[in-house]
């Protein structure tokens, strides 16, 4: 039997999205906390040996490194077809496009897919996170360390900036209009999951970045006013035991003091805009 240890963080796009996977196929593993802006631990010299990028998560397989999030859940897929929900039902052009639309692909820009989009939009909490260390220790530590070249200047201009570098937030909130837009149409097949009747590797992307939305606190998203669609997807998939196993029960307590000292109890401060941006977009489409 496969001995899995995964190296995650709680409040991580990519890593809920593997131990939603995990916990949907009923797997169980160790888990080893990587802390990521608040001190760094990922640039490390030892996590650095398993993952290279200096990204969460990794799953290690029996002591050998797994790294990206989407190889991960292939391959658990495909060790353990029996168990659990079957998250790769097929190699079709139609599945593979909207896993790449929904996939945090690290060599995109941020905004240009829904998954790197799920990155754009933490940045004000990043920004706070980065904040408890010196400007110093965060320009060695990524300079020196960090093991995806455009990253090493994305996360200096966010400890600059204490947050989104100006121009960078306004223009994220049209990119989650846009990809909020075709997710609401993409659902208007009527079927259960995103990809259909069946639940999919796709739907532990989407929930992810829908926890994303919520938990960067834009509401409105959720309401069923303007994204009904999307509402009842929410509402479904939040429901689900591995909704809680997975995401909830991991988190590290860190996200959620920061997001308190940026909305206070209310929502995001760009939600207006962000809904000014899905109705012109809907309004332009009719
Ligand atoms: N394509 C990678 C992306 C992983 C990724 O971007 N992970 C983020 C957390 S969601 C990370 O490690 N961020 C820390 C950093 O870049 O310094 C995957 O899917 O595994």
């Amino acid at each position: 039997m496969n001995k899995y240890v995964l190296y995650g963080y709680g409040e991580s796009v990519a890593s809920n999205q593997v131990r939603l996977a995990l916990s949907e196929k009923n797997i169980t593993y160790d888990y080893n906390l990587v802390k990521l802006e608040s001190t760094g631990e990922h640039l490390r010299d030892d996590y650095k040996k398993l993952n290279p990028k200096t990204l969460v998560p990794t799953l290690t397989v029996n002591g050998n490194p797994i790294c990206e999030s989407l190889d991960i859940m292939k391959f658990i897929d495909n060790e353990h077809p029996d168990q659990g929900k079957s998250l790769f039902p097929d190699e079709s052009e139609t599945f593979n496009d909207l896993l790449d639309f929904l996939f945090l692909d690290d060599s995109k820009e941020l905004g240009a897919s829904f998954g790197s989009t799920g990155g754009g939009i933490s940045v004000p909490v990043l920004g706070r996170l980065l904040c408890k260390r010196s400007l110093l220790s965060v320009f060695m530590d990524y300079y020196k360390n960090h093991g995806v070249k455009k990253r090493k200047f994305i996360f200096l201009m966010v400890r600059i900036f204490r947050g989104p570098p100006p121009g960078l937030y306004e223009k994220m909130m049209y990119f989650l209009a846009k990809h909020l837009v075709y997710t609401e149409n993409y659902l208007n097949h009527g079927k259960e999951f995103i990809y259909g009747d069946k639940y999919t590797a796709a739907d532990c992307l989407l929930t992810v970045l829908l926890h994303r939305v919520n938990e960067m606190r834009f509401y409105d998203v959720f309401d069923g006013k303007i994204l009904p669609n999307i509402s009842k997807y929410w509402s479904m998939v939040s429901s689900r035991p591995s909704y809680k196993e997975a995401i909830i029960d991991y988190e590290t307590g860190e996200w959620k003091p920061e997001l308190v000292a940026l909305y206070g109890d209310g929502a995001n401060t760009f939600s207006g805009l962000l809904e000014n941006n899905i109705n012109n977009i809907l309004n332009k489409e009719n």
